[in-house]
């Protein structure tokens, strides 16, 4: 028996350590690291089951060659040399026929392993292919909004809210997905420090608050400007903060914060004005009151405006100079290693863009040259991707190449050429730093790869030998690797840090010292941004009723709400059956009056449906959600629902800022399964 002490490299902010027991080469036992302060040894429900993630019978163990229709699912066995053999004959005749720009390759976010997730990447980056605009299903918008508002810098460190003396989870289920942060909160809580909730639907945390406000979905920049109209109108504003540390703000209270007067917030956002003067004289009154921000509130088409306007409120009571205070929304951009090592080894600086939620339209129509061959690790985009129903018509198509690396067949993988054994996290070694913690961690493999599968790794430097690449990422050691991207003049904690330790060192807490910083172009925190201005996006933070989202709510009664489920947040685990089953049939949620509207009750069938098309989901009637909404938890695969996957509703449509995904702009009826 041996313990290894590794890294989840789930698309999870927590980034735990874990302490895997391996008893003849299998699994037997994940528990957290407890001398790691963050992961405080425990891991998660999912990932406490990952032996079986690992071990699961449904893991592809040889390459697979497409031996049936496109999507059908029946494959045969080939060798690895086979299977590479093909891939790289292919690629060099559509590159000699159509130049590289005819392929698009690309590994997501499942690895969250600096070098299994970079280095593919790095691949067609130095084979000059088009480019995947990657994250714009996830995060592209929170993360221009942040941008354009503090600078592409790291927020608050969640374990500085110690010295918190207010929470506000705005728009995150930290209980779903940030569940280390949620412990240490809890242990706050105890002293008597409040957490208020700001969410369109009663989550787990939301039930677990002191106080939780139930917003109307896509009206947070206007409960937050409310709050700013507030604290300008009773003196509540730290004025010399503002003077020193920020710029635009006289600008916005002359210009925007007069139409926010707490009646007219009520009736956008739903909330009582009693509510939001509470609310505001709470965030006022309070010395470091932290807001942990998530995503939710940014997936829909003037989500960019709702992030910025909340992250500013900090600057507002000067809560930014404050241990304990700011506001959270990533901490990754404060690490200072050097990505390009893997993910930009040669190449030319710019090349065609494919945004990754316009797959679909991508493969259907772009020409100059088409794209002929396809390439997806770490990804279901016929499941994750918006527009689902375009992104698998695409992937029909008889003249495109397609091929997936997956531990699992995929719903992607079933419309492949080739697919390629993938081995899991647990089976590769790589350096990660946490993307909502301050820390970075070397994790060693717990067990060798299962049947045939490679990593990603592997993969991508087999592949690039093949194609003829020659840049040393290709043939170097993880190590040798790991210490190129320490090289060169680093800053912050990373400067300090001896790469030669970092294999053996545990976690490193990379946590910045002082207040937050700002790293945009005036160095300040701007309610005014003139990059933005530039841009043709509105330059002050507002809120306006979308043109758009109105038409189609005057069409369609019930407005989508999506958020992650508790076992099955992405299709990832959907390889465990036993969180499959605890997470149950992928199902949606109606409240009590919107489902008896529809004579439809609890359990039984129902049919989702808009212009798009139509799935099948079984219901749930709660009132978790308010009249009008219709949650869908989760992003479930086809072969588990009654028929297709939510996003087949849901179109590409860009946020106004990072062309991110606008699901929740997704109106819609429910009525009973027919058939
Ligand atoms: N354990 C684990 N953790 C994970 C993941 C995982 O797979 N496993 N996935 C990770 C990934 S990739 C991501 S992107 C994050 C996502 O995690 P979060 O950043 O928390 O974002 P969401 O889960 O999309 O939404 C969070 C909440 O926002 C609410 N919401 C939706 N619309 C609005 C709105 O208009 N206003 C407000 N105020 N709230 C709204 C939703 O109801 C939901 O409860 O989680 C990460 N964390
Ligand atoms: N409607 C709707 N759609 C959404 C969202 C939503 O809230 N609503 N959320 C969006 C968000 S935030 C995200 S991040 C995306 C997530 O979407 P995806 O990135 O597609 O995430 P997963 O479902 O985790 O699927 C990743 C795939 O990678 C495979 N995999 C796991 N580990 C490895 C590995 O080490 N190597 C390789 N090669 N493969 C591996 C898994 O088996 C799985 O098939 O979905 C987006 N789609
Ligand atoms: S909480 Fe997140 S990082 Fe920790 S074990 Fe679970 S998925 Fe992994
Ligand atoms: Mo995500």
């Amino acid at each position: 028996m041996a313990t290894i002490r590794t890294v989840c490299a789930h698309d999870c902010p927590d980034m735990c350590s874990l302490l895997v027991q391996v008893d003849d080469g299998r699994i037997t036992r994940i528990e957290g690291d407890p001398d790691q302060p963050f992961t405080a040894g425990f891991a998660c429900a999912k990932v406490n089951r990952d032996g079986e993630l690992v071990h699961s019978p449904e893991r592809l163990k040889t390459p697979l060659r497409r031996a049936g229709a496109k999507g059908e699912g029946r494959f045969e066995p080939v060798s690895w040399d086979a299977a590479l053999d093909e891939i790289v004959a292919r690629w060099k005749a559509i590159i000699a026929e159509s130049g590289p720009l005819a392929i698009l390759g690309y590994a997501y976010s499942a690895h969250q392993g600096l070098m299994n997730r970079g280095l593919v990447n790095g691949l067609f980056h130095a084979l000059g292919t088009s480019r995947l605009q990657a994250g714009t299903v996830c995060d592209t918008c929170c993360e221009e909004a942040w941008n354009a508002t503090v600078g592409p810098i790291g927020g608050a460190d969640p374990e500085a809210v110690v010295d918190s003396d207010l929470v506000i989870s705005w728009g995150a289920d930290l209980m779903a997905t940030n569940v280390h942060f949620w412990t240490r909160l809890e242990a706050v809580r105890k002293r008597g420090v409040k957490l208020v909730v700001i969410d369109p639907r009663r989550s787990r945390t939301a039930r677990q608050a002191d106080w939780y406000l139930p917003i109307n979905i896509g009206t947070d920049a206007a409960l937050a400007l409310g709050i700013m109209h507030i604290l300008a109108r009773d003196g509540l504003c730290d004025r010399a903060y503002l003077a020193g540390h920020t710029v635009g703000f006289e600008r916005l209270e002359r210009e925007v914060l007069p139409r926010f007067a707490p009646a007219r917030v009520a009736e956008i956002t739903g909330l009582a004005v009693a509510d939001i003067e509470r609310l505001a004289a709470m965030y006022g009154q309070a010395r470091a009151p932290l807001i942990r921000l998530g995503e939710g509130m940014t997936r829909l088409a003037h989500g960019g405006q709702a992030l910025r306007a909340v992250a500013l409120l900090p600057g507002v009571v000067g809560a930014f100079a404050k241990k304990g205070g700011g506001a959270l929304l990533m901490t990754a951009a404060s690490c200072d290693l050097d990505y390009n090592v893997v993910r930009k080894p040669s190449g030319p600086a710019s090349t065609r863009l494919v945004n990754q939620l316009r797959l679909g339209e991508a493969l259907l129509e772009m020409k100059d040259p088409p794209l002929r061959a396809l390439f997806v690790a770490a990804n279901n985009p016929a499941v994750t991707c918006p527009d689902a129903g375009k992104v698998r018509r695409g992937l029909m198509r008889d003249d495109l190449f397609t091929v997936v690396h997956d531990p699992f067949l995929s719903t992607t993988a079933r419309y492949a050429d080739i697919v390629l054994p993938a081995a899991t996290y647990l089976e590769t070694e790589d350096l990660y730093r946490a993307y909502g913690a301050y820390y970075m961690q070397y994790g060693p493999r717990a067990v060798a790869p299962l049947g045939e599968a490679w990593s990603n790794l592997r993969l991508a430097q087999a592949l690039a030998q093949r194609m003829g690449l020659t840049d040393p990422v290709f043939r170097q050691s993880p190590s040798e690797i790991l210490a190129a991207m320490f090289a060169g003049d680093r800053s912050g904690h990373v400067a300090t840090i001896d790469p030669r330790t970092v294999p053996t060192a545990g976690p490193i807490n990379i946590a910045p010292q002082g207040g937050q910083q700002f790293r945009t172009p005036s160095g300040k925190l701007e309610f005014y941004s003139e990059t933005l201005a530039k841009q043709g996006i509105a330059p002050m933070p507002d809120w306006q009723q979308d043109a758009q989202e109105a038409r189609d709510a005057a069409r369609w009664p019930l407005r989508l709400l999506t958020a992650p489920g508790y076992f099955q947040p992405h299709t990832a685990y959907s390889g465990v059956a036993f969180l499959r089953q605890r997470e149950g049939a992928p199902h949606c949620v109606l409240h009590p009056d919107d489902a008896g509207k529809r004579q439809l009750t609890d359990g039984q069938k129902v049919r989702l449906f808009n212009e798009r098309g139509e799935v099948g989901l079984v219901l749930r009637v709660s009132d978790e959600v308010r009249q009008g909404v219709v949650l869908v938890p989760g992003q479930r695969p086809d072969s588990e629902a009654v028929s297709g996957t939510i996003n087949m509703l849901c179109d590409g449509r860009f946020t106004d800022m990072g062309e991110g995904a606008t699901y929740q702009s997704t109106f819609l009826d429910v009525a009973a399964w027919q058939g």
